[in-house]
Parts: structure tokens; sequence; C-alpha cells
């Protein structure tokens, strides 16, 4: 099965800002060079309708969407990251294995978990699907598959908050049709070749000789073609390693250099983090505090604790230790505040050693 988030950085802007939902919505990469130089990161659906998408340049999209009520916005990595890292702590809970593969996406073995049937595999995912909905706000579009490559395919076919579920049996039915340049790896100069070959569709390719694919492509790419457009991929999930260190980051309302204007704020933040540590059942070592200054450099303050812990009130106090810390080392005001946390244990090995010692 595999999870794709649907415009990603532009859904979560509307997630903070619900008023932006029927409006186009533009998040962009700003290069600073002129004040509509950069390209597009990505756009809602709202703004694709009139044709702006990834790569678009930004002054292109912006004459794409000059009768519009459009809101163009600066990527803010931190926070999609956030919100990625909350989604995919819930997808974890619906897979065998998962293996992320960029920050809105991500594969998920589930073949024990519904034992073989894609009726069930259809039903865990739409679960899945609300769960994250509900919990989180996001919708996500995902393809269910005999194999990462069909559910890969599957997933983009409905867009956005889709759900479309391949059975073996209907691989061929189902690729057949599409255009080659589904396929992975399938680019534009593969693209025109193929046309050339006389191979638009995916059937096609499928029917064409692999020994003439081979003399054209190579012989590894030949055969990967070959196997591709027959829906064949044996790749299996990767296990992905979880996060390993958990940070939030938040601007204050004005410079300060006030210790409890500071905590106020972490506070907030610590709260935030507590929650993960707990759903991720884990406890932390290292503590570290980070600091951007009034003149946007960048601080920060790290603490090992003796032992792990998962206690909101050690992070608090830590923090706090760390800030008086830092404040003490620099006359300059602070902008923007961060806490961060590492060196991770599963807290169940903790709890087995305790009983062990009783
Ligand atoms: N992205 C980017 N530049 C690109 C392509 C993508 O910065 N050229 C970023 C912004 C996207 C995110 O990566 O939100 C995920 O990319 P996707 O290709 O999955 O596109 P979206 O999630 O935006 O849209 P879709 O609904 O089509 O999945
Ligand atoms: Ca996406
Ligand atoms: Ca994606």
């Amino acid at each position: 099965m595999l999870a794709d988030f649907d415009y990603f950085f532009a859904q979560c802007e509307e997630l903070r800002n619900p008023a932006l939902k029927d409006k186009p919505v533009v998040v962009g990469v700003y290069s600073g060079r002129t004040k509509d130089s950069g390209a597009v990161s990505t756009a809602n659906y709202v703004a694709r309708k009139f044709g702006v998408k990834s790569g678009l340049p930004l002054y292109l999209a912006k004459k794409r969407l000059k009768d519009t009520e459009a809101v163009f916005l600066p990527v803010d990595n931190e926070f999609y990251e956030q919100i990625s890292e909350k989604i995919m702590q819930i997808l974890r809970n619906y897979a065998d294995s998962f293996e992320q593969t960029s920050i809105d996406e991500a594969y998920l073995g589930i073949t024990q978990k519904v034992h073989g049937s894609f009726e069930s595999a259809g039903d865990l995912a739409q679960k899945m699907k609300n769960d994250v909905k509900r919990q989180v706000g996001i919708v996500l579009s995902v393809g269910v598959g005999p194999n990462k490559l069909v559910a890969k395919i599957a997933a983009d076919t409905q867009k956005p908050d889709g759900l479309t579920v391949v059975k073996p049996k209907e691989i061929q039915h189902f690729l057949s049709p599409l255009p080659v340049n589904r396929l992975l790896g399938v680019g534009r100069k593969t693209t025109a070749k193929l046309e050339e070959m006389g191979i638009g569709t995916v059937g096609e390719l499928a029917k064409y000789d692999v020994q003439r694919l081979m003399d054209v492509f190579g012989k590894k790419l030949g055969v990967y073609f070959h196997n591709a457009a027959k829906g064949v991929d044996n790749e299996s999930v990767q296990e992905t390693g979880e996060a390993e260190s958990i940070s939030r980051i938040a601007t204050l309302k004005e410079n300060t250099r006030d210790l409890m204007v500071v905590l106020e704020k972490t506070d907030r933040l610590i709260e935030d983090i507590h929650k993960d540590v707990v759903q991720r059942n884990i406890s932390f070592r290292q503590v570290a505090v980070i600091a951007v200054m009034t003149d946007l450099s960048i601080r920060s303050r790290s603490k090992t604790l003796e032992s792990p812990t998962r206690d909101a009130e050690d992070l608090r106090s830590s923090i706090r230790e760390l800030f008086e810390k830092l404040l003490g080392e620099s006359k300059l005001e602070i902008r923007r505040v961060g806490v961060k946390i590492s060196h991770f244990a599963k807290e169940e090995v903790k709890q087995k050693q305790l009983t062990n010692f009783f």
C-alpha cells in the first residue's frame, strides 16, 4: 500500500489557516533575487485549475492567477515536517513494515495485517485515511496493490482524497491504458523515444519485444521497462527507522531577553513534544534548546540527562537551565526559540529492566 499526502505543503498551509481553503494557494521557493523570482513548490487544487503546478516559475503563476484571490506563501519546511511526522506516526500503526520515501509518501506492507485479503486491505486503508483526517486534519490518497509499483500508480490515479485498490487479476486491465510516463523512471526523453517506436501506453510497452527494448535502452533498463509495464515488481518494503530527534520551534511575538517570556513559549512546545513522546512510547536522554537571535545567528545548548526520561517536568527544568545559560552568554535578544530531544530509548526496555530489578 502507498500513501501520498495530497497537495501537501499547500494543504498544511490550509490547515493552519482554514480561510485559505476556497482560494488558490501557491507555496513557493523564493530565490530572493527579485520579488517574484523563484518557483512553485506546490499549489492546492483550486490553483491547479489555472494551470499552476510544481516547478512553474512564480511570475508565471502570478500571471495565471492574476484575477483571483490567490495567496502566495513561502515554504515553511519545519512546519510541514512536523505535520508529516504526526501522520507517519499514525500510518506506522497500520503496517507490518513501513518505508517512508519522502516527506509526504510512505509504503506500508500490510499482507499479514489483512491476511492477504484485498477487501480487508481496502477497509484498512479507509480506516487509516479517516484516522489521519480526524487526528491531524490532512487528506491523503492511497493505492493498494500486490506490489509497490502497482500501489504507487494506483495512489496517483485518484486525487485528492483517493482510494484505489488494484487486485492481482486487475493489474493488466488497470495498467494497459495508462500513458508510459506513469511508470517510474520514464521521463520526457524516454517517453519521446518510446513514442518514436510506436509505444504510447503501458499496454503497448508490455507487448513490445523485450529483446528490442534491451537493444535500445540497454539490458538493465530494457528488462525493467518490460517488467514494469506488466506490473511485475519484487521490491520489498524496506523498513525505515523513526526520526532520531523530535523538535519544535516557534517565533516570539516580540524579541526578548526575558527568561519568563521565553519559557512561556517553550511550555507550548514542550506540551507538543511530550504528546509525541507518549504516543511513540519512548524516553529521551538529551535535551537541547535553540535560539535564533535578533541578528539571525543561531545558538544552541544541550544537556545529557543521567538516565532516560519521558517526564515533561524533567524536560521543563532542563530547558529552563539551558536558556538561563544561553541568555547569560549573549547580549542579544532572542527572536525564535526551539526545543529538541534526542537519544531515544524505547520505554518497554526501561520497564523490563525495572521489573527484573524487583
Ligand atoms: N515539492 C516541491 N517541488 C517539486 C515537487 C514537490 O517542493 N517540484 C514538494 C511540495 C509538495 C511535496 O513536495 O507538496 C510533495 O510532492 P508531491 O509530488 O507529492 O505533490 P503534492 O503533494 O504537492 O501534490 P499531489 O496532491 O499531486 O500529491
Ligand atoms: Ca503528495
Ligand atoms: Ca509525493
